[in-house]
């Protein structure tokens, strides 16, 4: 049932890099369920809202075609870190990544921010009017970093085709930033069994999540908009505390939860927070490291977001693996536990706790064969770690801190930084019994 009753809004789904879930849509006329796992869950829901799915991978001109059609009105990204391919040094575009490159060069466009700004150069060739696009993913200012890549895409084209393209998006286009929050794990075989059970029909594309779910909209819309507060979205002049909690509490911990389960045999985040040490761990990440160092937005009660971001990891009806939190690591943590380490470090005080994160991160690089580490910078980080033979604490944090599209150099060279990952790195070696003993007696 729509919460605003208004029909004249519609979708279309565009998937990236792989094309499945458009294939699943497809034959079900857009057709998908959620379902909703753990305490409080509602009645499972079919979701009529898409109609169409695109594979943008196979038909980049069907996407381009759409985002300059006068219809479409708003552009929303769900991508992860790596889809926006930029570069963490400069915060801008990462032109010598060899997609991007293509893209510029004229070819039928396949990264995100290529098929955007293609799409958006048609929409002003059309005269379509204005657009909004809005990133939805866990980077900080994502509305503003979205732009900034867009312009940067732009402004690498030729001068004639660059020149009115970014006075046109300067003038018709607004980047909202959002903070959306909820846990959908990948869908397994086994969802898919027991959505069929419920439903007595077959979906392939269900979709299994928790019950929570919250999105706060930065309201700088170019042009109209579905009425999405009806349906329990805020509206707010500043995103940027509300993304900054997130991403510093919630998906810090998460990633913390994520390596510290993989080093022990953990296969889900639940079973990881069940385990008094980690879960101590994690409280200390979010009450001992992060918020004394960081402005919570007005109205949160930071204690009281930690203790429910505690009890929503532990939904073990969720089936959330720590595989699939830890993946893409180098994009992860720089934005959720570097900043937090930097302005302990400042502040003259002790990032204990994000430096076990990050020491339990170069753990899980150095001890997963790079052809099952799932980062799309598994080449440069095997590359710089010391033979299998030699990966001890010493010789592995010196040579990853040393990968400078994660860590900045002014970090890499703290002392005191390096004194806590080389602990943190010995201890996490010595085993999962000396590692609980260590968060909870050290
Ligand atoms: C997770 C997030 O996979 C991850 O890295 O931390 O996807 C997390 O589940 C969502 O941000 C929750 O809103």
């Amino acid at each position: 049932m729509l919460a605003s009753r208004d029909i004249t809004w519609g979708i279309v789904g565009v998937t990236q890099r792989s094309a499945t879930v458009a294939r699943h849509l497809a034959p079900q006329n857009g057709l998908f369920t959620v379902s909703e796992r753990g305490q409080g869950s509602a009645p499972v829901r079919v979701v009529s809202s898409i109609t169409e799915a695109i594979s943008g991978r196979d038909n980049p001109e069907a996407v381009v075609q759409r985002i300059s059609h006068p219809d479409t009105a708003i552009i929303t990204l769900t991508i992860t870190e790596k889809g926006y391919r930029f570069d963490p040094q400069t915060g801008g575009l990462d032109l010598s990544d060899e997609l991007v490159m293509a893209d510029l060069n004229g070819s039928a466009p396949l990264t995100a921010v290529g098929q955007l700004t293609r799409g958006l150069q048609r929409r002003a060739a059309r005269d379509a009017g204005p657009i909004t696009v809005v990133s939805c993913d866990n980077l900080p200012a994502n509305g503003e970093l979205t732009k900034r890549l867009v312009l940067d895409f732009a402004a690498a084209l030729p001068a004639e085709e660059s020149g009115p393209l970014t006075a046109w998006i300067e003038a018709n286009t607004a980047f909202p930033s959002t903070m959306v929050d909820r846990m959908v794990p990948a869908t397994t075989a086994d969802d898919l069994q027991e959505v069929e059970q419920e439903l007595g029909l077959r979906d392939e594309a269900a979709v299994v999540a928790e019950p929570f779910m919250q999105w706060v909209i930065e309201d700088n819309f170019a042009e109209r908009r579905p009425r999405w507060e009806d349906a329990g979205a805020v509206f707010t002049a500043d995103v940027a505390p509300w993304e900054a909690a997130k991403l510093r509490l919630l998906n810090a911990s998460h990633s913390l939860l994520a390596y510290l389960g993989l080093a022990s045999g953990k296969e889900t985040i639940a079973e990881a927070v069940s385990d008094d040490a980690f879960r101590a761990a994690c409280a200390g990440l979010m009450l001992d490291d992060v918020l004394p160092v960081m402005d919570l937005p007005d109205g949160l009660n930071g204690k009281a977001y930690c203790a429910q971001i505690l009890e929503r990891f532990g939904n073990s009806a969720l089936g959330h693996t720590t595989a699939k939190v830890g993946s893409d690591g180098s994009q992860k943590i720089g934005l959720r536990l570097l900043t937090t380490v930097r302005d302990n470090l400042d502040a003259g005080r002790e990032p204990r706790w994000a430096a076990l994160a990050v020491a339990a991160w170069m753990r899980h690089v150095a001890t997963t064969a790079a052809d099952r580490l799932d980062d799309p910078l598994t080449e440069a980080l095997h590359a710089a770690l010391p033979a299998p033979g030699n990966r001890t604490a010493d010789m592995v944090v010196p040579t990853l801190l040393g990968v400078r599209n994660v860590f900045d150099k002014s970090l890499a060279e703290d002392e005191r930084f390096i004194t806590l990952l080389k602990h943190w790195y010995g201890i996490i070696e010595n085993g999962p019994d000396g590692l609980r003993k260590e968060i909870l007696h050290g």
